[in-house]
This record gives structure tokens, C-alpha cells and sequence, in this order.
């Protein structure tokens, strides 16, 4: 480490030295602890045979023992893709190729929304690098694949200790010819919470600088100063913008007049007004019939001939499908699908069906069918090693009952997991009816992420509780309601539409405060500087500009998550099994730490128990013999 230093000092580089040059250069002795890599990661082996995985499991079902196969790719560059557009012409010229183009685009979200919805968004970089070069030579004629963003930035470090920039960045350099799209939650950025408008906009522009193009910005109350902030730092970094109108309610209902075809016009026209290059309609429960759809985007289309129309749905119900050919056939540019094995329920439709089912029309979307199989395959196998996270281990069938409850599609999965765990069979029915009294009880919000939360986090206060609609109304002044609930009516996301219920709102916060306008408005800049600084201080190896960003958005994870590396070492370099299961004794295999490093391990023996409480594992590691000590809590 001291020669390291010496070699990479500046004025040992380019000035001559003499004997005083370490006498004048005392940082030199400040020594980095040596990597010891291969060490830390026969520990976290260890540790995982000794006390099981580090990462909640909902369901206790082991990860399948087929390795997926990848596909093969051509020799040489990928063709050009839309992201070569946008790279030439920038945003406003990107748009109008859309608008231009013959077909339907499709976004894939596999990469993001579908092992969102369908897998807790446990899917790892280590098995979505092998697929993307894939994606880049042949489907080069996406829209853009989603790939970062929404839940994935807290899940990689909370769960799967590997860092969501490094995903941003390889996945990247594999696919240089389709659009990078993510999930913004508009003035709360990749978190649950409003943070203070320079950390949004400094996020955009390291997001971007990264390697993301598309970001589509959205708020959880439609509130328009929320979704104005996160647009503006979008379209300051040089992404392309993406405004969304959350949908809920039923356009084609004339019952449901809250949200009405109206609104979410006029809506549309702000976000046109406030420069969005592209607009789409996020359908996050999936309860855009197709009547609505034929109706909701004709009108858009009607009134906004040169905006090119993105729409997201989930199949929750199973209406998926036709609801998107609806929305293609009415005037959209893009939809939202998923792979065929990671779509359906409440994922995104089957990119194969709507593949299958616009061939030889219009909306021809010039995808090869035949390499959609190849790349479901890959997922299917690769689905398999997550069986512990999978909503279908436990699950069945989609369910119309959404259009009652509004679950958008992730949060559908988590309620159902809790319920099952719970372990009575008719908890998820009274989850979802509860979800849909407390949706009424706060004023038929717009549920999604974070607002969806406050939702769930009310109707699970309700069944533990045995509590009515009627019974929290009449006692919402003396009830100890969910903290969420009382800060969403303080106004600590924003304004619904509509206004506050009263006399809920009165009744709960008493002489509370309340917010007035946007809450981020009146949130002190962050300081960067100084929190590079601390996390220097406490963190001794590098802190990335990038890391910082994490830091804000996340501060106890990314604590958590470098004091775990430090411990552990880069566990995203074990594939998914060994990531999960820890190996079997006398199982070998290897470990890519970087091209061209590569440790061979063998896992030889688990040691009983000492006084102590802990057991000594033997491993074999590039034929050397090696054991770790390790606590069993179990
Ligand atoms: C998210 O915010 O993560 C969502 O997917 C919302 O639909
Ligand atoms: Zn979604």
C-alpha cells in the first residue's frame, strides 16, 4: 500500500523527488488495508451455510439448480438503435423519431417493473449483465429498456449489498444502442420521501452522466409542483423527459367522476405546457380497460398530434393485453411489456403476445418473434433461482378484484406475501378490502409509491385493529393512526387532488402543523461537501461522487450496505445460488473477481460447534486450504 501511494503521487510523477519527499509527504502513510477480497468472501460463504441467507426471504422455496444458458450473440457491434437518434439529434429531435416511427415501440421493463412486481425486485446485477448484449443485438429497435430506478436503487444495497450505480454503469457499457429508461418519483427521486431540490437535481445529472437517458418523472398525487421539480431536474441533466399521469379511477365510468376523462386532460395540458418531450399514462394498478383506453388516448392524441404517447400498465387482471393493443390502436407510441416469462399478473403483458398479435398490421413492431423465445428462456431459467422472492410460489392467478382495491402491481405482490405469511388463508381478501375502505377514508387518492404505502400502511391498521370505515371516522381523534397516514395529512407529499378529506384531516392532526405548497420547497439545500467529508471519515476506502447521491437518498442503507462490503467483500461477483444458499460441501466452482482474476473454491467442511457458539468452515481456495470462524445465531 505504501508504494501504491508512492506511484500514484502526483508530484512523484511528474516532478523530480529528492530525500524530502517523504518527510513532506505524510499522507503517504496513510495505508489502505490491504483488499483481502477472496478472505471476505469465504466468510460470507461461511456465513451463509452456518446461519442461512442475509437477505429476508418471503417464501421457503430453494433457488432451482439450473444455470441458465445464454444465448448467443453475433460477432461485432450491435446495430443502431433510437439511443444513436438521441445521441444526434438530442430530446426534442428523439421525440419527433418517435412520433415518426412506423409501429408500435415497446419499452421492455424486465430489467425493472416485471422482477419489481413479480420477484420483490431481488433480480441481480450478476444475472442481468449476461442478458443485455442480447437485448442490444436484437432488439435494437426498442423504445428503450427500463432498467433502474423505482425500487430498485434501495432493494440492490439494502438486499443485495451491490451498488445500483455500478449496475447503471456496466449495463451500459454492454448495451450501447437502446435507451436507458428509469423510474423518478419526481421530487422524492428513487426514495419514499420529498428531499431537497438540489439533491433531486444532482441526482438527475449524475443519473444521466452515468448513462440513463429516459426519465420518466412522476408523483404519487399527480401533484403538479412535485412533478414540475423532478422534470426540471431531468431536463437539466439532458434527459429526456417523460412526464406520467398516474392512472386510477375508471375513464370509461360515468360513476367515477373524481378522476375524470377532464382531469386527466387538463392535466396533460400542464405537463405539455411545462416542455415534457414525451407523456405518458402510468397505469401502476393496471386498471385501464380497454374502452378506456380507445377513449383516454384518442382524446390525447386528438388534442396533442405531434406528443408522442407512452403507456404503463400491469396485468393484474389479465386484460393487460388488450388494453395495450387498445391504446396502440387509439394513437400511442410505446407501450410497457415485459419478457413473456417475467410478464403476466402483476407484471407487464407478454412482449411476445403483442409482438405476435401486431405482426403483418400496422403496428408492426419489426421484433423477431423467435428471439423473443430465446430471451424468455433465459428468464425463465433465470426466474427459477429466485423462487424464494416469487409472488407465484404462493400466488396463482391474476385478479380482477384490482378494479375494486387499486393495488398497484409491486404492492399487490408485498401485501399478498405478508398475508400468506400470516398464514391465514382469508388474510389477503380482508387486506384488500381494508385497502379499498382506506382509500376511500383519505379521499380516493392516487395510490402509488409512496401514497400507495400510506394507503396499505391504513388498511393493515384496520384488519389488525378490527376497525370499520365508519369506525376510524368516527374515532379518528383518538386513535393512534400510522405515522404515515398523520404526515400524508400534515400535506408531507403534497396536495391530492381534491383537497384534504375533512373532517378526517381536523379530527387527526389537532393543533399539528400543516404544510402549505410543495415540501420540498422549504427543505434546506443538502450539503454536499460536507457530506462527502463524513462519509470519508467513516467510510475509509473511496466514496464516489455517486456514493454521496446514495448517502442522500439513503443514508442508514448505504451506512449498512459499505459496513457489510467492508465485512464480506463484493458478493455480487457469487452467482445467485452461492449468493442465497452459501455452496454444498464439496461443491466447487469459481469466482470471477475482475477479467482475468479468478478464485477457485471448494467448499470442504462445517466444523461443530465450539463453547463459544461459533463453527470453523473449511474451503479450498486456488488449492490452499482455508477456514473461516463464524457466529451461528441460528
Ligand atoms: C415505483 O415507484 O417503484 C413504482 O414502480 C411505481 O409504480
Ligand atoms: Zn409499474
Amino acid at each position: 500500500p505504501f508504494l501504491q501511494n508512492v506511484l500514484s503521487n502526483d508530484q512523484f510523477l511528474h516532478d523530480t523527488v529528492d530525500t524530502q519527499f517523504i518527510d513532506e509527504n505524510q499522507d503517504l502513510f496513510n495505508l489502505k488495508p490491504v483488499q483481502n477480497r477472496a478472505q471476505k468472501l469465504l466468510h460470507y460463504l461461511g456465513h451463509v451455510m452456518v446461519n442461512g441467507p442475509t437477505t429476508p426471504i418471503p417464501v421457503k422455496a430453494k433457488a432451482s439448480s439450473v444455470d441458465p444458458v445464454i444465448p448467443l450473440n453475433p460477432l461485432g457491434d450491435p446495430p443502431k438503435g433510437l439511443r444513436d437518434v438521441l445521441l444526434r439529434e438530442g430530446p426534442e429531435g428523439f421525440a419527433r423519431a418517435v412520433r415518426r416511427n412506423k409501429g408500435l415501440l415497446l419499452m421492455d421493463t424486465t430489467f425493472r417493473d416485471a422482477h419489481q412486481s413479480l420477484l420483490a425486485t431481488r433480480v441481480r446485477t450478476h444475472d442481468l449483465k449476461p442478458i443485455a448484449p442480447f437485448v442490444s443485438h436484437n432488439f435494437s429497435n426498442l423504445f428503450s429498456m427500463e432498467n433502474w430506478g423505482g425500487a430498485t436503487f434501495d432493494v440492490s444495497m439494502r438486499f443485495l449489498y451491490e451498488c445500483p450505480w455500478r449496475r447503471l454503469q456496466e449495463l451500459r457499457c454492454l448495451v450501447p444502442n437502446v435507451p436507458f429508461q428509469m423510474l423518478l418519483r419526481g421530487a422524492n427521486a428513487v426514495g419514499y420521501t420529498n428531499y431537497p431540490d438540489n439533491a433531486v437535481f444532482k441526482f438527475c445529472e449524475v443519473a444521466k452522466e452515468n448513462g440513463m437517458d429516459i426519465f420518466r418523472v412522476f408523483d404519487s398525487l399527480n401533484y403538479l409542483p412535485n412533478m414540475i421539480l423532478g422534470m426540471e431536474a431531468a431536463g437539466q441533466a439532458g434527459g429526456v423527459v417523460e412526464a406520467a399521469i398516474s392512472y386510477t379511477g375508471d375513464v370509461s365510468d360515468p360513476s367515477r367522476t373524481k378522476y375524470s376523462l377532464d382531469y386527466y386532460i387538463k392535466l396533460a395540458e400542464e405537463l405539455v405546457k411545462a416542455g415534457t418531450h414525451i407523456l405518458c399514462i402510468k397505469d401502476m394498478a393496471g386498471l385501464l380497460k380497454p374502452n378506456a383506453s380507445a377513449l383516454l388516448i384518442k382524446s390525447l392524441r386528438d388534442r396533442f398530434p405531434d406528443l408522442p404517447i407512452h403507456v404503463h400498465t400491469h396485468d393484474t387482471a389479465g386484460a393487460g393485453v388488450a388494453s395495450m393493443l387498445a391504446c396502440a390502436e387509439a394513437g400511442a407510441d410505446i407501450v410497457d411489456v415485459a419478457v413473456d416469462s417475467m410478464s403476466g399478473m402483476t407484471s407487464q403483458p407478454s412482449m411476445g403476445a403483442i409482438v405476435a398479435c401486431t405482426k403483418g398490421t400496422d403496428l408492426d413492431t419489426g421484433i423477431a418473434l423467435e428471439k423473443v423465445f430465446d430471451y424468455s428462456e433465459y428468464w425463465e431459467v433465470t426466474r427459477g433461482l429466485y423462487a424464494a422472492f416469487d409472488c407465484t410460489s404462493t400466488m396463482k392467478s391474476g385478479n380482477a378484484d384490482v378494479y375494486e382495491n387499486e393495488i398497484p402491481g409491486g404492492q399487490y405482490t408485498n401485501l399478498h406475501f405478508q398475508a400468506h405469511s400470516m398464514g391465514l388463508g382469508n388474510k389477503f381478501k380482508q387486506v384488500k378490502k381494508s385497502y379499498a375502505e382506506a382509500n376511500k377514508l383519505l379521499g380516493d387518492l392516487i395510490k402509488v409509491t409512496p401514497s400507495s404505502k400510506i394507503v396499505g400502511d391504513l388498511a393493515q391498521f384496520m384488519v389488525q385493529n378490527g376497525l370499520s370505515r365508519q369506525e376510524v371516522e368516527e374515532q379518528a381523534d383518538e386513535l393512534s393512526l400510522p405515522l404515515s397516514v398523520v404526515e400524508y395529512l400534515q400535506g408531507y407529499i403534497g396536495v391530492p387532488h381534491g383537497g384534504f378529506p375533512e373532517p378526517l384531516r381536523s379530527k387527526v392532526l389537532k393543533d399539528l402543523p400543516r404544510m402549505e405548497g410543495r415540501p420540498g420547497a422549504s427543505l434546506p439545500p443538502l450539503d454536499f461537501e460536507a457530506l462527502d467529508k463524513q462519509l470519508k471519515e467513516k467510510h475509509r476506502d473511496e466514496v464516489t461522487p455517486e456514493d454521496v447521491l446514495s448517502a442522500a437518498m439513503y443514508p442508514k442503507v448505504f451506512d449498512e450496505f459499505k459496513e457489510f462490503t467492508s465485512q464480506f467483500g463484493p458478493v455480487e461477483c457469487l452467482n445467485t445460488r452461492l449468493f442465497l444458499e452459501g455452496p454444498k460441501i464439496a461443491e466447487e466452482f469459481k469466482v470471477e473477481l475482475e477479467r482475468g482474476k479468478t478464485l477457485h473454491i471448494k467448499a470442504l467442511a462445517l466444523g461443530d460447534l465450539n463453547q463459544a457458539g461459533q463453527r470453523q468452515v473449511f474451503f479450498e481456495l486456488n488449492g490452499q486450504l482455508r477456514s473461516v470462524l463464524v457466529k451461528d445465531t441460528v
